[in-house]
C-alpha cells in the first residue's frame, strides 16, 4: 500500500526535486550562507540567561567559529565523537554548532540519564569529549571512559578528565564535513534493550530540515516557541536545525510548561510551536488553549496524538494541529498536509523525498502488496535522504534494520485515502510523554532486585502521558517486595521517564511455548 506521493505536499508551481534537498551538502555550510546573508536578523532568545538577549545570526556565526577552533585547541579531531548532554541554552546550541562546524560527531544524551544509562553510551560510543552542564558529571564520565576523555561545559571550561595525546595538533577547518560524513549519533535504545547509537550523516539532517522547511512553508519572518528537549531528533533535528536553516527566529524556553510557553508565544509574537501529544494534552486543559489560534502552525509529533484530543483543540482554538510521524532512525517521514486536510488519527503521507510503503505480510499465494484492499495492516517502510547510514558498529542490527534498502520502522499502519493511520507496533517500546521506554530495559534493572524473581514491563494507556511504565512482578518468596524500595530501587538506575508507574504484583507470567513471556496478554 502506498500514500500519496511526496509532490503533493509542495506548493502550488513547485518544481522541487528530491535531490535539491542534498544540494548545500551540509547544515553548517548551508547555515553559515543563511547567517551570512542576513547577519542583523535575530535568531535566538536563550530565555533561560540571566538577561535574555536576541542573539544576531552573525552574532551566532562568529561565537559558533571561535568555539569551532577552541574545540580544536582542546585536541578534539575530526571524526571524533563528543558527548553533549544539555538543557536548552544558547551557549549548549552553541557548542553543538560550533562542534558540527569543526567536523566533529555530536553524540546527544538526555541529562536526566543516571550514571549507569550514561556509561552505556560512554562505552558503546567511546567519545574524546563529553559536553555537559553538570560538574559533577565529570567523574562518572571519566569512570565510565575506557580511553581519555576530556569534560567541559558548555562554554568549554574544562571541569574534568584529560585529553587524548599523540600526534600533531590539527588545525580546525570549518565548514569542511561532506555529505557523507558523520554528524550525529543518536541513541535509541533497540528491542533488545541496549541503545544503539543511529548514526546520522551531514546529507541526512540537511535533506531533513529542507524537505521539512518546504512543507511546513518555514519562512525566515517565522518565530518558533522551542519548549523541546533539544537531546532528541525532535526539538534538534526537527526544531532547532531547521529554524537556523530557514533564518528564522526561536525562543528557547528552558523546559515545557503551559503558561511558558503561551506567555513566549503572545510576548514573541510566535507564529509556530511543535510539541509531544502530552504538551497538547496539557494546553487543551488550560483555559488558555484558545491562545494557541494566534500560531501560524502548531505541530504534533513522536507520539500518538488522540483523534480527540486533535479536535478538541480545533473546536477551542479554531486551529488544526498538524501530525506528523519520524524516527530518529529516519528523521522526518510522514506528515500531514500543509495546505490539504489535517485528518485526526492521521500521519499523512511522506515528506519530499521520502518515499514509504506499508508493506502487508500475507501468505506467499496472496495478491501483491499494491492491490491489498484498503484496511489491512503492515508495517512502515521508509527510504530516502533522511534515512540514517545504520547502527554504530552495530552490523548486524543495520542488517535486520533493512530490507533491500527500505529502513523497517517496526511501526503498523494502514492507508486510507492516500493518508497513512498507525496501529502500533510491531516492536513493544513503550511511549511515555514521546519518549521511548524499551521494556527489557527496565526488566534487566529490576531483576537486579533481591526481592524480584520475575518481571514483565508494558505500557499502560495514559490520556496524559500516552502510556505509562507498568512492571508486573513475581516476587521471589512468599511477601511481595516493598513498592517503594523497588521505586528508589529503580530511581538509581533508570531515568524518570523510565520508571515504572505502576507496579503489579502477578503469582506468574503469561508465557509461550518458547518460555517468551506474552507481554500483549498483560495489558
Ligand atoms: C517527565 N516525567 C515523565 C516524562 N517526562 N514520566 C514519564 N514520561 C515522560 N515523558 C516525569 C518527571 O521526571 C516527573 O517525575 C514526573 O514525570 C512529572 O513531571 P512533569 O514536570 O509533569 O513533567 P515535565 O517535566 O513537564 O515533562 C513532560 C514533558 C516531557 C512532556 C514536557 O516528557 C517532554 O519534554 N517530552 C518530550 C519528549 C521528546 O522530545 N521526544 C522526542 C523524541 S524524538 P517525578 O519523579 O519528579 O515526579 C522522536 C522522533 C519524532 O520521537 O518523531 O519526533
Ligand atoms: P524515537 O525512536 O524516539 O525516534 O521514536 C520513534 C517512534 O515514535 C516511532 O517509531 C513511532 O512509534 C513514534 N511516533 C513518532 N511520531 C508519531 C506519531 N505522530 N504518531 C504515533 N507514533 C509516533
Amino acid at each position: 500500500m502506498h500514500p500519496r506521493p511526496w509532490r503533493a505536499h509542495l506548493p502550488p508551481g513547485s518544481e522541487l526535486q528530491a535531490e535539491d534537498l542534498s544540494a548545500r551538502r551540509s547544515l553548517p555550510r548551508a547555515w553559515a550562507q543563511t547567517w551570512g546573508s542576513r547577519p542583523a536578523d535575530p535568531v535566538l532568545l536563550d530565555t533561560s540567561a540571566a538577561e535574555p538577549r536576541w542573539c544576531a545570526a552573525g552574532e551566532l556565526d562568529d561565537m559558533t567559529r571561535r568555539r569551532a577552533v577552541e574545540l580544536g585547541s582542546l585536541g578534539l579531531r575530526r571524526g571524533d565523537r563528543v558527548l553533549w548532554s544539555t538543557a536548552s541554552s544558547l551557549s549548549a546550541v552553541v557548542a553543538n554548532i560550533a562542534a558540527l562546524r569543526a567536523g566533529l560527531i555530536v553524540v546527544p544524551v538526555n541529562p536526566g540519564y543516571t550514571e549507569r544509562e550514561l556509561a552505556h553510551v560512554v562505552r558503546d560510543v567511546h567519545p574524546a569529549a563529553a559536553i555537559v552542564d553538570e560538574r559533577h558529571r565529570a567523574a562518572a564520565l571519566s569512570r565510565a571512559a575506557r580511553d581519555a576523555i576530556i569534560v567541559t561545559t558548555p562554554d568549554l571550561e574544562v571541569v574534568g578528565g584529560t585529553a587524548r595525546g599523540g600526534g600533531e595538533a590539527e588545525p580546525v577547518v570549518l565548514d569542511a564535513a561532506g555529505p557523507d560524513d558523520v554528524a550525529l549519533i543518536a541513541y535509541t535504545s533497540g528491542t533488545t534493550g541496549a541503545p544503539k547509537g543511529a548514526v546520522l550523516t551531514h546529507a541526512n539532517l540537511l535533506a531533513n530540515s529542507e524537505s521539512i522547511a518546504v512543507t511546513w512553508r518555514w519562512r525566515a519572518d517565522d518565530r518558533l516557541v522551542h519548549a523541546l528537549p533539544i537531546f532528541h531528533g525532535h526539538g534538534l533535528c526537527v526544531a532547532l536545525y531547521t529554524s537556523l536553516l530557514t533564518g528564522a527566529s526561536a525562543v528557547l524556553l528552558p523546559r515545557f510548561d503551559v503558561d511558558g510557553v503561551l506567555d513566549a508565544s503572545a510576548q514573541h509574537r510566535a507564529s509556530l510551536f511543535f510539541g509531544v501529544p502530552t504538551m497538547y494534552h496539557r494546553l487543551a486543559a488550560s483555559s488558555r488553549v484558545g491562545e494557541l489560534g494566534r500560531l501560524r502552525l502548531a505541530v504534533s509529533g513522536s507520539a500518538a496524538l488522540r483523534p480527540e484530543l486533535h479536535r478538541a483543540i480545533s473546536e477551542s482554538a479554531g486551529t488544526e494541529v498538524l501530525e506528523r510521524y519520524g524516527m530518529t532512525e529516519t528523521l522526518m517521514a510522514l506528515s500531514n498536509p500543509y495546505d490539504g486536510e489535517r485528518r485526526p488519527g492521521r500521519v499523512g503521507f511522506p515528506f519530499p523525498g521520502v518515499e514509504a510503503r506499508v508493506e502487508v505480510s500475507e501468505p506467499a499465494d496472496s495478491e501483491p502488496a499494491d492491490s491489498e484492499p484498503e484496511g489491512v495492516g503492515g508495517e512502515v517502510l521508509v527510504r530516502g535522504p533522511s534515512v540514517f547510514a545504520g547502527y554504530w558498529e552495530r552490523p548486524a542490527a543495520t542488517e535486520a534494520g533493512f530490507v533491500d534498502g527500505w529502513f523497517r520502522t517496526g511501526d503498523l499502519a494502514v492507508v486510507e485515502d492516500g493518508y497513512v493511520r498507525l496501529l502500533g507496533r510491531s516492536t513493544e517500546v513503550v511511549i511515555s510523554g514521546g519518549f521511548n521506554v524499551y521494556p527489557a530495559e527496565v526488566e534487566d534493572v529490576l531483576l537486579g532486585h533481591p526481592a524480584v524473581s520475575e518481571v514483565a514491563v508494558t505500557g499502560v494507556p495514559s490520556d496524559e502521558w500516552g502510556e505509562v511504565v507498568c512492571a508486573w512482578v513475581v516476587p521471589d518468596g512468599a511477601a511481595p517486595p516493598d513498592v517503594g524500595t523497588l521505586l528508589a530501587y529503580a530511581a538509581e538506575r533508570l531515568a524518570p521517564y523510565k520508571r515504572p508507574r505502576q507496579v503489579r504484583f502477578v503469582d506468574t507470567l503469561p508465557r509461550n511455548a518458547m518460555g517468551k513471556v506474552r507481554r500483549s496478554e498483560l495489558r
